[in-house]
């Protein structure tokens, strides 16, 4: 596994012993803190799946080829929030961070992420809250994917909460390709480091050559089905 992204859900309620040294609050308010993002994690997965399993119908295809999901752990969510010199407290963590909660959604055509964009957009209990289009204005190491910040409620016995998540959408060629550019971020004493990050840069052009080449034949097939 390349980073916290997974298939299955993590432990909610598993937060780390120190976390009252981490934290202002208590242990409960965390993890009730947890269980809303795990909740929001579901609703934007079955949304996803939702209209995966209509177009697969509809259009005889699956656009999303599979979907992963990441609950930040308590630790990362208190450097991300030392990082940019914010508040430890669980107001802090949902005024600050964006990225609490994150989705992952793996995508076969380029095409195919724009499509689950808008249609996610589309649905009135959606609110995007921010785009970051890294495919239409890649980082300057390659990185390319489509970033949405939305928020959507979760109902519980006492009302509703809106709570954001993040929801990342790539092709699996760009998938292949930030799971190896993280590895290689996190790992030290990398020989050769700055031919790496150059040979990734490549890498990352010629995905997207090849991204773009794959669409094109994929709409010559559609147009003679
Ligand atoms: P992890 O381990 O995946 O959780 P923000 O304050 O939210 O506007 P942020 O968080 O830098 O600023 O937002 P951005 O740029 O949208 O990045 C959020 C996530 O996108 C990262 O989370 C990564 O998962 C992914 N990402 C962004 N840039 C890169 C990159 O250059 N390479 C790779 N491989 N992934 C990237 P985290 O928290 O950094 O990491």
């Amino acid at each position: 596994m390349s980073d916290q992204f997974m298939m299955a859900h993590q432990d909610y309620s598993m937060v780390p012993e120190d976390l009252n040294n981490m934290f202002e609050g208590s242990v409960g308010e965390f993890s009730y803190m947890m269980m809303m993002y795990s909740g929001a994690i579901r609703e934007v997965k079955t949304k996803l799946q939702v209209l995966n399993d209509e177009l697969s119908l509809t259009r005889n295809r699956n656009p999303i080829e599979f979907i992963e999901t990441r609950i930040k752990t308590a630790e990362s969510i208190a450097n991300k929030l030392k990082k940019k010199e914010m508040p430890l407290s669980v107001s802090s963590v949902r005024e600050n961070l964006n990225d609490v909660a994150g989705v992952r959604v793996i995508c076969a055509f380029l095409d195919d992420i724009y499509q689950i964009a808008s249609m996610l957009e589309a649905q009135d209990d959606v609110t995007i809250v921010k785009t970051k289009d890294y495919i239409k204005k890649p980082k300057k190491n390659g990185y390319r994917s489509l970033h949405l910040i939305v928020e959507v409620p979760v109902f519980f016995s006492n009302g509703k909460e809106r709570v954001r998540v993040e929801i990342q959408i790539r092709t699996i060629a760009m998938d292949f390709w930030a799971s190896l550019e993280h590895s290689v971020k996190y790992k030290k004493n990398v020989k050769d480091a700055e031919n790496i990050v150059w040979e990734l840069r490549a890498c990352a052009d010629v995905i997207n050559r090849t991204d773009i080449h794959m669409q094109s034949i994929r709409d010559k097939i559609a147009y003679i089905e």
